[in-house]
Parts: structure tokens; C-alpha cells; sequence
């Protein structure tokens, strides 16, 4: 199965979640609006598939995903459906619906951390919204991002097949998109995660063991992974801070 991949192109954005999926399987995919990136050929494609009048299913927004016919859209959604045939989730049902379960709060998390720089409204630039972004980010870094931490922490701590993984005792979705998460909170956050992280030593070496596996960490040095940027999900501005 050759899989079509439709992201904005120039940011990492919900795309890596499902990039760092399809990259850790060796997957075969096309990375459709990056393609031919120059002439906006690729973007011109995922523009036509979004607004087709003929998709009885359509996607609301990227990410979504091109599998044969089917188009699955929305992030968590895409990854319950790769997990199994990339080899990413487990056999059982429970397990896999904790799997689903876990990447729903990632989801949370993101969107908490998308909404520190953008708490008004994302159709409006960040400067018409500092205000509103330096009480939300100081709320965020002071005790939504500690809450969340926490609770991945615990989740590794708690896990009967050792803390090595998040669900079991092999990595899963969960696991690659934990290790994107905290890289974008690394470079939004830099100077809170540097007074947090030591409180979370799982989840630092959960983060180190996903960026050493062979294909990921080829990846992260290919062009295919690229920089995080401020026109991202995660944005670096020294006054949100903490
Ligand atoms: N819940 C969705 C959110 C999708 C989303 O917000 N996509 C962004 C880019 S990361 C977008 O293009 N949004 C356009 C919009 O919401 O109008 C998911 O997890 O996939």
C-alpha cells in the first residue's frame, strides 16, 4: 500500500505525528503537498482533494490521509488506523484502545500548547492576542503543562511491562508522537522544560529512546523532518516563557 499524506508543507506541525509513523515502519508514502514543493504543485493537490464537492466523507483540515480510496482525516484517527498494519499498536483490543487513548491526551496537550500563542482566535496573528497569550501561556507553563507531564510520567511509571514504553513492552504511536511532543515543548519552552524535565526522567528517556532508533533517527537528520518554525503548532516567544 502506497499511502498519500496530505500537510501543509512547511511546518511539522499534526503532520509529524503521523510522519514519525509512517518513517519508524519504513511505510510507503508520498508526502503529497511537499511534493514537487517548488512549483506548489503538491499543495495545489491537497487543495483539490479539500474542497472536492465529490468526497461523501470529507476531512475538516490536515492532516488527513489517502489509503486506496478511503480518506481518513484527524490525527488520532489516522494513527488508530495506520497502527495496526505499520506494526505500531498492539494485537489486543484494550491495549490498542489505550493506545488510542493516550494519543487523544497528546492531542489535549497540543492544542493547550497551540493555544498559549493563539488564545483568541487562530484566524488572527499572534500580536493582536499577546495579552490574552501571556496569561494563557503562564497558566500553561505553571500548571497545565506540569498536570499533563505528570500524568505521562505516571502513565510510564504504572505500565505492568516496564517503563520503558508507554503501553506494554514494545513501542507504539503513542510512543513517537510522546517524543514529538516533547521535542516541541524543548524548543517553545525552552527555558520551563529546562526547569521541569528533571522531574520527569521517563519521559526524558522515553524521548531519547525514540530519537535512537535507526529509521527515526535517520529521519531527524533528512530533509524529509523539517525545523520547527513559528509558524508552527509549537512557537518559540521568550515572553511566553514561563
Ligand atoms: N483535531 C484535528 C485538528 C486539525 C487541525 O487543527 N489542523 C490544522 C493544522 S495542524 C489546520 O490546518 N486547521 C485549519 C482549521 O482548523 O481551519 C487533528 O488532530 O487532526
Amino acid at each position: 500500500m502506497r499511502y498519500e499524506l496530505y500537510y501543509w508543507p512547511t511546518i511539522q506541525g499534526r503532520g509529524e505525528f503521523i510522519r514519525l509513523a509512517l518513517e519508524e515502519a519504513g511505510a510507503d508514502y508520498i508526502d503529497i503537498a511537499r511534493r514537487s514543493e517548488n512549483s506548489g504543485m503538491g499543495m495545489a493537490a491537497m487543495l483539490r482533494l479539500m474542497e472536492s464537492q465529490q468526497l461523501a466523507c470529507p476531512p475538516f483540515a490536515p492532516p488527513f490521509l489517502k489509503a486506496g480510496e478511503q480518506v481518513i482525516g484527524q490525527t488520532a484517527n489516522i494513527l488508530l488506523f495506520l497502527g495496526p498494519p505499520l506494526g505500531l499498536t498492539p494485537a489486543d483490543e484494550a491495549a490498542r484502545l489505550w493506545v488510542h487513548q493516550l494519543q487523544l491526551t497528546i492531542a489535549d496537550l497540543v492544542g493547550e500548547a497551540h493555544d498559549t500563542h493563539h488564545p483568541i482566535a487562530s484566524g488572527l496573528y499572534y500580536r493582536e492576542q499577546k495579552e490574552e497569550a501571556l496569561r494563557r501561556s503562564a497558566d500553561f507553563t505553571g500548571a497545565r503543562l506540569p498536570k499533563f507531564l505528570d500524568y505521562f510520567e505516571a502513565v510510564l511509571e504504572r505500565n505492568p511491562a516496564g517503563a520503558a514504553w508507554l503501553v506494554g513492552d514494545s513501542l507504539t504511536y503513542a510512543d513517537l508522537s510522546m517524543f514529538q511532543v516533547i521535542a516541541g515543548l524543548r524548543y517553545a519552552f525552552p527555558r520551563t522544560m529546562a526547569r521541569l524535565e528533571d522531574g520527569y526522567p521517563l519521559l526524558t528517556a522515553l524521548h531519547d529512546r525514540v530519537a535512537a532508533r535507526k529509521r527515526i533517527k535517520a529521519y531527524l537528520k533528512s530533509k524529509r523532518r523539517l525545523a520547527f518554525n513559528n509558524d508552527d503548532v509549537f512557537r518559540h516567544y521568550r515572553e511566553l516563557d514561563g
